[in-house]
């Protein structure tokens, strides 16, 4: 459906080759044979032994055999989808990379967004960082800014990932737990290797449990280089900011979903791009001169820092559409191959010890999880770009190279293939001095582990420190070892005194005795309070029985629906709801098949009290989104449900006689995302 909303593009245009509609077609084995009977395998005799015979029985099952390869060793749990990126105005005066030139020119992309700890079936609302990657497919070579949501990282040299994720992954004797952060050996990793504290701050924050993929931030995390045409060279970090805010759900929602909707980001993505509710990210980026690369205090090649937005601005440079769900997510999502090292002429590397690592480890990776050295020619991975070189052979070689020469240089193919000057568009590595002895060290500027851990805290909100408290207490909550949970407490002491401490308290651990970092500057931006606040493809539950005010209900609704609200109809059954004034109602969901959770705000129109099993789920559905701070509004007789508990009188809970003021105020509410200062009962 959506292939057809959309503008083509030179990446479409090449995966259409590959694309195959099988329906209303013949059964064909894989050589091309008509095949006559399939439910049947070739026996002697009816009530007989298979034959050895059966060639399409062997051809139909040994495919069966191998249909899985080995998931990622990280991020297995991901979705994707394509879009479009073009950029604002010229980049020109920082970086030469061709896709950052010219506002009128669209490039294809592909994104993934993924969880990091759990394997491919686990679910997806873990408090775990997300991934977020994205393929641009310029006339230069791909390229591939393969980031999170997170915008530093745990370690600060990739020596260290191996035993970073080993104690993020299920512990090996038993594997438990999955898609989570809350045993032993993660929290004996932490408190063994004080580096990560900043991000540890941010995975227990809100950031780590996003309402959904197309509102969450994005970070490239490294800096990384730009480098224009004069060869002139600034440091940057890359940001995506989505256009509908960065929210989060809360924790027990977060839980609950696990279990009601597993799949709870990914169907929102792909429900959001069938509607043509395309997800929208600003491309952001931190310019900083090379002279002031030790201006602050900080290592701007550390990973464990962020640049303070407020001290380095982030311009926002151009524009990601996501506009086309997948058409198979094997062939796509699966066997897309990011790497950070995927560059463009102007785009270049720092020497953060994180990313030097990562350079290699893409690579990789992917020569066991799809099998070989050709998987830049699967589809999904081709650039959109010609390419030549001398390489060849290998398991699933799709390419027939022509001619007698692979090798270079030559003369019987006149050297060619033949590099490319750097005005032919050769990438040329920045020509950075260097010097140095041979030492495994790192550098002494790397060594503050807790200022922006403390600057991560202060910045935060009432609710989002409380938020954050919670996820502590719960993740050292689950240790059973006191030692480890100790040695927890006492390293977050060296961040907030006033957390720890209240950490310490709900786990039964001693209080901390040494001080905090002492900082006290915080960073407005890093806090969710303060990012954009819309209704937008927000989803409503609206609960009705029978004999509703229908002129009323269908005013309502109208409104919503005109603020690209979503209302869904629930009641006790499916079929029909009616109300007053001939008005009919489709009932979308039970409260057999939909969960509060699943929802962004509750209306209420009836309150059905001689219907007790109807009574007794919409008063448990309310009481459950109302403690996950949501929105609730009534009309008519829903009113009442509302007055139990005197819910009605808490902030963001919506109750009035006029259809259109109703309509505003509960409107106004669901921008607000949560209702943080309301006392749940
Ligand atoms: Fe990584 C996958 C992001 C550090 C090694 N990483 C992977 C993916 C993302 C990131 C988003 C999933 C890509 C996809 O959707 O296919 N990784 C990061 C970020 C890091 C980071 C933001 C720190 C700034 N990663 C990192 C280090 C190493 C790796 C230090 C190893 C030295 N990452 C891998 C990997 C993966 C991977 C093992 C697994 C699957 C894959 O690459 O394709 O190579």
């Amino acid at each position: 459906m959506s292939d057809e909303r959309n503008q083509t593009n030179s990446k479409q245009e090449q995966l259409k080759e590959h694309t195959r509609d099988d329906q209303g077609k013949k059964l064909t084995t894989n050589q091309g044979l008509k095949v006559s009977e399939d439910e049947f395998s070739l026996k002697a005799g009816t009530r007989g032994p298979t034959l050895m015979e059966d060639f399409h029985f062997r051809e139909k099952m040994t495919h069966f055999d191998h249909e899985r390869i080995p998931e990622r060793i990280v991020h297995a749990r991901g979705f994707a989808a394509h879009g479009e990126f073009e950029v604002y105005e010229s980049m020109k005066e920082y970086t030469k990379a061709g896709f950052l030139q010219n506002p009128e020119k669209k490039t294809p992309v592909f994104v993934r967004f993924s969880t990091v700890a759990g394997s491919r079936g686990s679910g997806e609302l873990a408090r775990d960082a997300r991934g977020f990657s994205t393929k641009f497919y310029t006339e230069e070579g791909n390229y591939d800014l393969v980031g999170n949501n997170i915008p530093v990282f745990f370690i600060q040299d990739a020596i260290k990932f191996p035993d970073l994720v080993h104690a993020l992954k299920p512990e090996p004797h038993n594997e438990i737990p999955q898609a989570a952060s809350a045993h032993d050996t993660f929290w004996d990793f932490v408190a063994n290797n004080q580096e990560s504290a900043h991000m540890v701050m941010w995975a227990m924050s809100d950031r780590a449990i996003p309402r959904s993929f197309r509102m969450m931030e994005g970070f490239g995390v490294h800096t990384f280089r730009f480098v224009n045409e004069e060869g002139k060279s600034h440091f940057v970090k890359f940001h995506w900011k989505p256009v509908l805010g960065t929210h989060s759900v809360v924790w027990d929602e977060a839980q609950k979903l696990n279990g009601k909707d597993p799949d709870f980001h990914r169907r929102d993505l792909w429900e959001a791009i069938e509607n043509g509710d395309y997800p929208e990210y600003e491309l952001g980026v931190q310019i900083l001169p090379e002279e002031d690369e030790f201006k602050f205090d900080f290592d701007i090649l550390d990973p464990t820092k962020l640049w303070p937005e407020e001290d380095i601005p982030v311009k926002l440079i151009g524009k990601m559409t996501l506009n086309r769900n997948v058409d198979n997510v094997f062939a796509e999502t699966e066997q897309v191959a990011f790497h950070p090292g995927h560059v463009v002429p102007g785009i270049d590397f720092s020497n953060d010890p994180l990313l030097q690592g990562r350079l290699f480890s893409y690579t990789d990776t992917q020569l066991s999880r799809l099998g070989g050295p050709n998987f830049h020619e699967l589809p999904i991975n081709r650039p959109v770009c010609p390419f030549h070189n001398n390489q060849r052979d290998g398991i699933g070689r799709q390419t027939i190279n022509k001619g007698q020469v692979s090798y270079h240089n030559n003369s019987l193919a006149a050297n060619t293939p033949e590099p490319a000057s750097e005005s032919e568009g050769g990438y040329k590595h920045y020509q950075e001095k260097m010097e140095g002895h041979k030492v495994r060290a790192r550098s002494d500027s790397f060594k503050d582990h807790f200022s922006q851990a403390t600057l991560f805290w202060n910045s935060m909100s009432k609710p989002e420190k409380d938020h954050m408290t919670n996820a502590f207490s719960f993740e050292l909550g689950k240790l059973e070892n006191a030692s480890v949970q100790q040695q927890v407490v006492d390293m977050f002491g060296n961040v907030s005194m006033e957390l720890a401490t209240n950490v310490a308290y709900a786990v039964g651990a001693n209080t901390p005795n040494g001080e905090d970092s002492g900082v006290t500057k915080s960073s407005p931006a890093l806090s969710q309070e303060n990012t954009k606040k819309k209704p937008d493809t927000r989803k409503v539950a609206v609960i009705v029985h029978s004999d509703f005010n229908g002129e009323k209900v269908r005013g309502v609704l109208t409104r919503l629906k005109a603020d690209n609200i979503q209302p869904e109809i629930l009641s006790g059954r499916l079929g029909i709801v009616k109300g007053s004034e001939g008005i009919e109602l489709e009932v979308d969901h039970t409260f057999l098949t939909a969960d509060s959770v699943l929802f962004d705000a509750v209306y209420v129109v009836s309150d059905a009290k001689e219907d007790k099993a109807f009574y007794k789920q919409a008063s448990y559905f309310i009481h459950e989104a109302f403690s996950h701070f949501k929105p609730l509004g009534a009309t008519g007789e829903g009113k009442k449900l509302l007055k139990q508990d005197h819910i009605e009188k808490s902030p963001g809970v919506v109750i009035d006689e006029d259809t259109e003021e109703f309509a505003t105020n509960f409107i106004q509410a669901i921008s607000a995302h949560r209702h943080w200062d309301r006392e749940v009962v």
